[in-house]
Parts: C-alpha cells; sequence; structure tokens
C-alpha cells in the first residue's frame, strides 16, 4: 500500500493531482513535495535533485508509462509507488508499485486513493473529481458524487468552482502557488466556503480566464478537409483550457490547437466534442509520434521547429479519417 514515509510525493499540476497530494499529506510523513515541468510527460520532468533517494517516491495522477517508470526505478532505492487512473502500460513489477485498477475509467485519482487511505477527507476527493470529469458527470460515479455532496450539504458547482481554481495555478506556470495547494487545502478541511475564499486561487482563475478571453476573441480558423485548425501563442499554458473552448463551440467538429509556448515547445492539441478520435490516435501513435489521449482528446509537444512538419503528419491522418468516415 501506500508506504508510511515518502521521500518525494509528485504529483500532476491540475485540480486532480493537487487534491491527490492533500489527501496523502493528512496521515503520511512527505519529505519533500514536486510538481513536473509543466506541460511535460516524462521521468525527466520530475525533478528528483537532492531527495533521500532511499526513501520512497510517490508519483500521483502523472499518467507516466513503464518505459519512464522504469528510468526512474534506477535512481531511487526507495521505490517508485504510483497512484493514477489515466490509461497507461505501467505495472507493477520489480522496484515500482502501480495502482490504478481500471486504467481510463476511474474518474479521477483522488477517487482511486479512496480505496487505499483510511476515511479519505471528503473535500479533496471531490475536487479531484470535479477536476477531471467537468460538467460531464455520469453514473454510477455521478449517484455516489451526489449521495457525497448531500452529506455535506455542498453542491457539485460549487465543488466545480474550487476546481476550476485550483486548475488556474499551472497555467499561470505558477510552481509555488502548486506546491503550496495541498497543504492549504487539506488545511481547510470540510470547509468548502472559506477554500473558495481563498483569494490566490480566485485571482489565478481570473488571470487565466482574462487570457483565454483574449485568445478567443482574435482566433480565427483555417480549415483544412473539414478539420479546423487555431494557431495561437501566448505566455500563458492555455493549450487545454482554449482547445475545450473552440471544441465546444464548434460541435461534431475536430479542432486543432496550435499552440506556441514560451519554453521552446508547440503543443498540437486535437479535441472533438462526442469523440471517435481513437482512430486517428492510434494512427498517429502506429506512426510512431509522440502523443497520448483518449477518444475526445489527445495532445502533443513537440520541439518549436520540428512543429510544422509533425502537424503535417496529424493533419494528413485527421482528413484522411474524417473522409473515411464521411463515405462509411
Ligand atoms: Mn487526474
Amino acid at each position: 500500500m501506500i508506504p508510511g514515509e515518502i521521500g518525494l510525493m509528485v504529483y500532476h499540476w491540475d485540480a486532480d493531482g493537487v487534491a491527490s497530494a492533500a489527501m496523502i499529506l493528512r496521515d503520511r510523513r512527505v519529505h519533500r513535495l514536486a510538481v513536473p515541468r509543466i506541460g511535460h510527460y516524462t521521468a525527466q520532468a520530475i525533478p528528483v535533485g537532492e531527495v533521500d533517494l532511499s526513501l520512497p517516491l510517490l508519483i500521483l495522477d502523472y499518467g507516466l508509462g513503464m518505459r519512464e517508470l522504469e528510468k526512474l526505478e534506477s535512481r531511487v532505492r526507495g521505490g517508485v509507488v504510483v497512484v493514477d487512473h489515466h490509461l497507461t502500460d505501467a505495472e507493477s513489477r520489480g522496484n515500482v508499485r502501480v495502482y490504478n485498477p481500471s486504467p481510463g475509467r476511474a474518474p479521477s485519482t483522488t477517487w482511486v486513493l479512496r480505496d487505499l487511505i483510511q476515511n479519505p477527507p471528503l473535500l479533496p476527493l471531490l475536487v479531484g473529481v470535479a477536476g477531471d470529469v467537468g460538467v460531464e458527470l455520469r453514473d454510477p460515479v455521478g449517484r455516489e458524487v451526489e449521495a457525497l455532496l448531500g452529506e455535506a450539504g455542498w453542491s457539485y458547482g460549487d465543488v466545480l468552482e474550487l476546481a476550476e481554481r485550483l486548475n488556474s495555478c499551472a497555467p499561470l506556470l505558477d510552481y509555488r502557488c502548486l506546491l503550496k495547494a495541498p497543504r492549504r487545502l487539506l488545511e481547510y478541511g470540510d470547509d468548502l466556503d472559506k477554500a473558495l475564499g481563498d483569494e490566490d486561487w480566485m485571482e489565478a482563475k481570473e488571470r487565466v480566464e482574462g487570457e483565454v478571453e483574449k485568445l478567443l476573441a482574435e482566433a480565427a480558423a483555417e480549415e483544412r478537409g473539414g478539420v479546423l485548425v487555431y494557431r495561437l501563442t501566448s505566455p500563458l499554458y492555455l493549450a487545454s483550457r482554449i482547445g475545450r473552448r473552440l471544441a465546444a463551440a464548434n460541435p461534431g467538429r475536430i479542432v486543432v490547437v496550435v499552440f506556441d509556448r514560451m519554453d521552446g515547445y508547440t503543443e498540437i492539441y486535437v479535441r472533438r466534442i462526442g469523440g471517435g478520435l481513437s482512430g486517428p490516435l492510434n494512427r498517429l501513435r502506429e506512426l510512431g509520434l509522440p502523443v497520448g489521449g483518449k477518444d475526445t482528446v489527445f495532445a502533443s509537444q513537440i520541439p518549436s521547429p520540428e512543429a510544422e512538419g509533425i502537424l503535417e503528419m496529424f493533419l494528413q491522418v485527421l482528413v484522411e479519417f474524417m473522409g473515411v468516415e464521411e463515405n462509411g
């Protein structure tokens, strides 16, 4: 199970990651917290630094596959423990322990943690679910969540609001916010109103929304065989926020956001309301491209000088797929 003493706890930079870390902090001794380099999903993105590697490394909600975990395993004598709900090939082997009972199906990592710790704290548990699932909460999880909300006297909308605020630290590349958030969330206990009064989190969301509105107002699509392509650039890390909005504004269409980041990488983000992207996603994987995601959304981070060539491959696969869909 989860070790009682943890050398380094690494968590994903979103609300589910933060909330998962809060759940662990309640009754585990954690020497150090860290967030991977935002926007990157590799072993290398984890700042292992000067940690006491004789103690276990705990990785929460980060979606790493076996290959990346093995790179870490060789460096951490205390072992690597993973709790996740992403669709990955990670499994317990050697010095790696993986808790991910239904890869790609549990609503959040906090939901997986619920079965791994005693009396899980309710607010982080639900913040994790709201952060990852958003408004599209479905049964059977929906029914259970409704029951828990009823007991606490909370509305899902309020929990969602808190999750959206916690999801706003990462777009601002605000590592300080992310490193402080688990402890703070834990300190708010079951006082949702007090957590909603947190001014730093409130302000983070306002700043992100301001930038999102600005970018959306300027966004213009190029069309390529029925696929909508938007090119954007911002000092903030906003590809998924913008992609969600543009997909929602164009239901049924494949939306591609090409997002130039300030860290030398370009993110290609593909989303479609109603899904149906598994085909192109698998094809791009077969072509050996570094792409991850699911039926409704997938994305890839590419060094900017190589981005145009890879975008061209994405578009060819997507356009070809659209043609097949139309004729089939
Ligand atoms: Mn998650």
